[in-house]
């Protein structure tokens, strides 16, 4: 057993880590502000005062709470969360993106357990706004490119795919810029920022393979599906057909267990188990099977990978196998020397995760973490391995390595390949140093 008997106390990361004067500063264009907000928020986690155990009144006392009435059921017809975890919340990086709606709001991956993420936490992407769709007025049609790919071009109410035979299937879903800020070097504090373009649901909906069946699709000429959205973006991604045969992508209706939320598509999205977050399709309208790939604007233009030879790649939709420590991560403060659970997430685009491994002392030495069940193919794994901070530097990593046998790169490794200038798929091993006074911050070693 861990020497539990001397447990490490952990004070949160500061949840805003930029300053009124930086957020103006921001606003008005500037980005250099990222640096000096790294060491202020180091700043922030170094003064800040403890609170002072209670002790024993608390038990010997009776509370308040013990000796009156409570609250009436159905007093909130949806239930919120506690007042106490009001500092739990997605939150925009107010140096990403000047305009709002064409914004992200980033998961707080440091506040959550387990894998599946609360609806209400689910980051958001969004070229142009969300919208809040009458399900009633919606459709989505299903057509051919040209008319001998399908054979029963249709529109179909939201209705009438919830009639239809529905699966549900645990799967993560992440933003192919998750990480993307951290390419050149180290840019934001906190493992919501780095990482926080993630999140994972339970989806519910029909399979659109069963639905191309039903519209008779040709699967021989039709090796390609253009799934379009219905916002201002005009967003549309070109989803190749092998994907959809294998059964796995859904026109989702359902979100843990209740309708998808506005923000993640409502009434329907399309969900393509591994694949970057862009082509999850939100507000889906429509769906057309053609012969050959769209070259759509959002495949050409963005989410392509820049090479160091100054050449691009497109369709690196994969999003290859990954993983993060979220705690102990970036602007928390380790309090006292003792016992510390290091926990985290992985995940991999291709299928399961095998193993992930921890050091703590930069990747010299590994050992190997426990895996928390269930473990799902393209689905969050938590990951945990006990850890006796002795009050020295430390240097915090995890390795993932999928079903496939892929290894999570280091930095140097993916920037070999890579070079510096991409924005998209940054799959690295992330480093949080802990410092001799406990304090937890982003390093690029
Ligand atoms: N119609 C539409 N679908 C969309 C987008 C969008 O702006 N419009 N953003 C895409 C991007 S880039 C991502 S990462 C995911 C984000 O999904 P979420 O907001 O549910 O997290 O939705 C994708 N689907
Ligand atoms: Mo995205």
């Amino acid at each position: 057993m861990v020497s539990l008997s001397h447990p490490g106390r952990l004070r949160r990361a500061p949840e805003n880590f930029l300053d009124d004067a930086q957020v103006r500063a921001v606003q008005s264009g500037r980005r250099d502000f990222l640096r000096q907000a790294l060491v202020a928020a180091g700043a922030a986690a170094s003064t800040g005062a403890l609170a002072q155990a209670t002790g024993e009144k608390l038990i010997l006392e009776p509370q308040p709470h013990a000796t009156t009435l409570g609250q009436p059921v159905a007093a909130t017809g949806y239930g919120m969360p506690s007042k106490y975890e009001r500092n739990l919340m997605r939150r925009e990086s107010p140096g990403l993106t000047r305009v709002s709606a064409a914004s992200v709001a980033f998961s707080p991956l440091q506040g959550m357990f387990g894998i599946i993420t609360a609806s209400g936490l689910h980051f958001e992407r969004h070229h142009q706004g969300w919208h809040d769709l009458d399900p009633s007025q919606h459709r989505l049609m299903v057509n051919g490119s040209d008319e001998t790919l399908l054979k029963r071009p249709s529109v179909f109410t939201i209705d009438d795919l919830m009639r239809m035979p529905a699966v549900s299937r645990m799967h993560f879903i992440e933003c192919g810029a998750n990480t993307g800020m951290e390419w050149g070097n180290v840019a934001v504090p906190t493992v919501q920022y780095t990482h926080g373009m993630l999140s994972c649901s339970e989806f519910t909906g029909v399979r659109l393979r069963d639905v191309l069946d039903f519209c008779g699709a040709d699967y021989r000429k039709g090796r390609y599906v253009l799934a379009e959205g219905g916002d201002g973006s005009g967003l549309t991604r070109t989803i190749p057909m092998e994907l959809v045969e294998s059964g796995e992508v859904l026109l989702a209706y359902g979100m843990n267990g209740e309708m998808l939320r506005p923000e993640n598509g409502y009434p329907l999205r399309l969900v393509v188990p591994g694949v970057q977050g862009v082509s999850w399709v939100k507000w889906l309208r429509r769906i057309e099977v053609g012969d050959q790939p769209y070259g759509a604007r959002e495949e050409v233009m963005h989410y392509i990978d820049m090479m160091p030879d100054g050449t691009h790649r497109q369709y690196t939709s994969i999003q290859e196998c990954k993983s993060v420590i979220t705690s102990p991560s970036g602007g928390q403060t380790l309090l006292d020397r003792g016992f510390y659970n290091i926990t985290g997430l992985a995940w991999s685009g291709r299928g399961k995760i095998r193993r992930v491994d921890v050091s703590v002392d930069g990747g010299r030495n590994w050992r190997t973490a426990t895996l928390q069940t269930p473990v799902l193919s393209k689905c969050l794994t938590r990951f945990s391995l006990p850890w006796v901070w002795n009050g020295e530097a430390a240097i915090l990593q995890s390795r993932a390595v999928d079903s496939t046998g892929y290894v999570q790169p280091q930095m140097r490794q993916l920037r070999a390949v890579r070079g510096t200038r991409s924005i998209y798929h940054n799959n690295a091993i992330q480093s949080w140093k802990v410092a001799p006074g406990g304090e937890v911050s982003n390093v690029q070693i």
